[in-house]
This record gives C-alpha cells, sequence and structure tokens, in this order.
C-alpha cells in the first residue's frame, strides 16, 4: 500500500518540475470532497482552478463520458458525426451566438480567439497584412503559450521563452483612459480581457468597467475579447461574468467548467460577421469538438442550468465574504472577489505566510493553494450548501486564528 510520499517521490523522479503542489495526494473527489491516499477527506477550495463547478465526478457528466465512450471518442473533423452538430446548436443558444469553433485548452481557444481577431481586421477592417495589433492588460494569465506569455509580464511565465510574438500593446487592467489613448492607433484589432483576473489575485475591476470598455471598443471598431476561461461557467454569480454588465463580447472564450472537469474541453463563440472569416481549412485541432467532448459538454452545461449554480454562487460568495471579512487578524489585510471566486490577501507574521496558511488549512481539512506569494485563492466548487461553507468557514477562522 503506498503512501502519498511514495506518490510524490514517483512524480519527483519521473515528472518534469513545472510545478510545486501543496503536499497533499489525491485520490477520489466526489461534489466539494476530495480525499488524499490515507483516506483523509478535504473541502476542495480550488475547484481545479474553477474546472470542478459542478463537483467532482458529478454523475450526470460522468455517465455522459462513459455513454459515448463505448460508441464513438474520435472522428477528427475529416469526416461529419453525430454529436457535433448537435452540441454547436446547443452551445451557441446557450450563451446567444452564431457560431462555436470547439477546441480542448484555454490556451487553445485564446490562441484562437487571437487568430480570429486578427483575420477579422485583415479582412473586415482593413488593417494593413501583418498589422494587426491586440491590446491586453497587465497582470493577464491567458494561458502559457509562447505567443500568450510573449505578452505577460509575469517574470515566471515569460522568462527565457524569447523570441516573443510581436503585435501587443500592453496597458493597465481596469484604467479606461489607459484603452481609450491605446485605441487611437488604427493599427489595434481587438482587446482581448479577463472581466476578473484570476491569476493576479482575484482582481475585480471597478463597476462599469466592462461596459465601458466595450463601448470604447465599439466606437473604435475594435472586437472586445472576453476570456471567461475562469470567470465563466456561473463562477462569478451569473452565468458569464460580463452578465454582470450585460455586455456581449464580440469574441467569447470559454473552458475548465465547460465539461465539469471531466475532459477538456474549450470553445470560441462568435457572430457570423466574426466567425466567417475563418475558410476551411485555416484553423482546427485534431481532439477540437470530438464525440466524448460534445456530450461531456452538454451534460456540464445542464447540470448549470438544472442546479441554478449561478444562483448558488451569488448568494454564497456574499455569505463567504462577509464572514472573511469578520475575522479580525492582522494576517488577514483583504477579502474580495465575485460569486464563489474569491482570495484573501495574507500579511506575513512571525515568518509565516500564505503558504503556511494553506498548509495548515491541509491540515484542517481544507485545500487552497497561494498565488503570487501573498493570496490566497477561496474558489469551491459551485455546488456547495450553506452548512458545508458555514463548516469551511470554520475551518479557515480557526486556522488564521491559530497564527
Ligand atoms: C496553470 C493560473 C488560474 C485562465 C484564463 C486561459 C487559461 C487559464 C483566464 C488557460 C488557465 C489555469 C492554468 C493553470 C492554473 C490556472 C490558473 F494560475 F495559471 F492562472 F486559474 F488562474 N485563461 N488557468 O485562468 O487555460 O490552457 O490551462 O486550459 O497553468 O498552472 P488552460
Amino acid at each position: 500500500m503506498k503512501t502519498s510520499l511514495d506518490y510524490i517521490e514517483l512524480e519527483d523522479k519521473h515528472g518534469a518540475h513545472n510545478y510545486h503542489p501543496l503536499p497533499v495526494v489525491l485520490s477520489r473527489g466526489e461534489g466539494v470532497f476530495v480525499w488524499d491516499v490515507e483516506g483523509k477527506k478535504y473541502y476542495d477550495f480550488l475547484s481545479a482552478y474553477s474546472a470542478v463547478n459542478q463537483g467532482h465526478c458529478h454523475p450526470k457528466i460522468v455517465s455522459a463520458l462513459k455513454n459515448q465512450a463505448d460508441i464513438l471518442t474520435l472522428t477528427s473533423r475529416a469526416f461529419y458525426n453525430d454529436t457535433l452538430g448537435e452540441y454547436e446548436k446547443y452551445i451557441t443558444e446557450y450563451f446567444g451566438f452564431d457560431k462555436v469553433l470547439p477546441m480542448n485548452t484555454g490556451a487553445e481557444a485564446v490562441e484562437t480567439a487571437l487568430k480570429i481577431c486578427r483575420k477579422w481586421s485583415y479582412q473586415k477592417k482593413g488593417i494593413a497584412p501583418e498589422k494587426a495589433k491586440i491590446i491586453v492588460c497587465d497582470g493577464n494569465f491567458h494561458g502559457r503559450t509562447t505567443t500568450i506569455i510573449s505578452f505577460s509580464n509575469d517574470p515566471d511565465a515569460r522568462n527565457e521563452f524569447g523570441p516573443y510574438t510581436p503585435g501587443f500593446i500592453n496597458i493597465p487592467y481596469n484604467d479606461l483612459e489607459a484603452l481609450e489613448k491605446a485605441l487611437n492607433d488604427p493599427d489595434v484589432a481587438g482587446f482581448m480581457v479577463e472581466p476578473i483576473q484570476g491569476e493576479a489575485g482575484v482582481f475585480v475591476p471597478e463597476e462599469g468597467y466592462l461596459k465601458s470598455s466595450y463601448n470604447l471598443c465599439q466606437k473604435a471598431g475594435v472586437l472586445f475579447i472576453a476570456d471567461e476561461v475562469q470567470t465563466g461557467i456561473a463562477r462569478t454569480g451569473k452565468l458569464l461574468a460580463v452578465d454582470h454588465e450585460h455586455v456581449k463580447p464580440d469574441i467569447l472564450i470559454l473552458g475548465k467548467a465547460i465539461s465539469g472537469g471531466v475532459f477538456p474541453v474549450s470553445a470560441v463563440l462568435a457572430d457570423d460577421e466574426v466567425m466567417m472569416c475563418i475558410r476551411p481549412g485555416e484553423h482546427g485541432s485534431t481532439f477540437g469538438g470530438n464525440p466524448l467532448a460534445n456530450k461531456v459538454a452538454i451534460a456540464a452545461l445542464d447540470v448549470i442550468r438544472d442546479e441554478k449554480l449561478a444562483e448558488n454562487a451569488e448568494r454564497l460568495g456574499n455569505i463567504l465574504r462577509v464572514e472573511l471579512s469578520a475575522i479580525k487578524h492582522d494576517m488577514i489585510t483583504i477579502v474580495r472577489g465575485k460569486g464563489l471566486l474569491n482570495a484573501i490577501v495574507i500579511k506575513p507574521k512571525n515568518g509565516k505566510e500564505a503558504w503556511d496558511v494553506c498548509l495548515r488549512l491541509r491540515d484542517n481539512g481544507l485545500l487552497a493553494k497561494p498565488t503570487h506569494g501573498d493570496i490566497i485563492r477561496f474558489a469551491p466548487p459551485l455546488v456547495i450548501n450553506e452548512k458545508q461553507l458555514m463548516d469551511c468557514i470554520s475551518i479557515i477562522k480557526k486556522t488564521i486564528l491559530s497564527f
């Protein structure tokens, strides 16, 4: 019987060291709970970075995967199949767009959105070949491909991965003046933004920022591109984070919880004016729109609607922020978030910092992980109920007060 340490040693010996995981080895997940190899039970307060919004191993989503797995798993797009059209109709109606381009990971969907935006700008806006520029925000996290990290300003994500892809303009997040100024450049094709910056530490922009940004882009003939890979699928208390401001993006990027964490699924949605700029053979992926992904995504999106998970996230997120703000301890300096995407900022005390808090949270039965050193993200599956949330809040309170 292997112990947690045995598994950690295996990963250390045979796996690239591209992560520094919290020392816990998980072997089972169900709803808001995960268990480690010693059988200890934890609340999952990370949700695989918002991929398991529907809870671990949701029976409806898992059975969709199992049923399809015995029938047809992959055809490639060289041929049609009897699941893709059904899925495309379902998801375009679900989010209100003419067309979807199915991909697999969030980064692939972001890359797809960038390519569509550039293509549109040459064909419809008349920007000179290879001159298109896309505005992005400082503190962004859109994935780990070479082009995406080319416009990151996080040294860990970017250093020693050059040479970098040109054609991007960085502006400060949550700064309308900077956006208005950057939009004066006639070669700007798009503005890509996270409605809430997750990795940067759950930065919620000021009320109206998204709507005003959208309006500035419309006025400048520039595409407004929303990266909802992390904030989408009910995480912030609405189906999409842009719904809080009634903004319909020109290009919508989805990933993670679109599959409930059961299978890699991502998607780019746009109306015909934009999406039809892509002609046959100009973009694709072996697994994009595969039958397993299609059936899993339909089930996962059904669950979001049927179980009213956006409403639950809205209600419980408010309770969580009120309770966290009430913890009187000098290590907690800031509490922020929207819906069930929240974070606390930890001020180190007696040499103890966010990492130590997460280790003790683990010992007390709750899993969370710091980002950027001093920020702890609190993002449980959206299926959490009030009793479980109050239990988690008492674990967090007890842990913080133990320092
Ligand atoms: C890691 C971060 C979160 C994303 C947004 C695109 C992607 C992500 C807004 C790319 C992915 C993941 C990546 C994962 C950890 C996690 C993460 F800390 F890295 F930044 F959530 F905040 N757009 N975020 O958040 O999607 O290709 O990963 O499917 O790389 O460690 P992906």
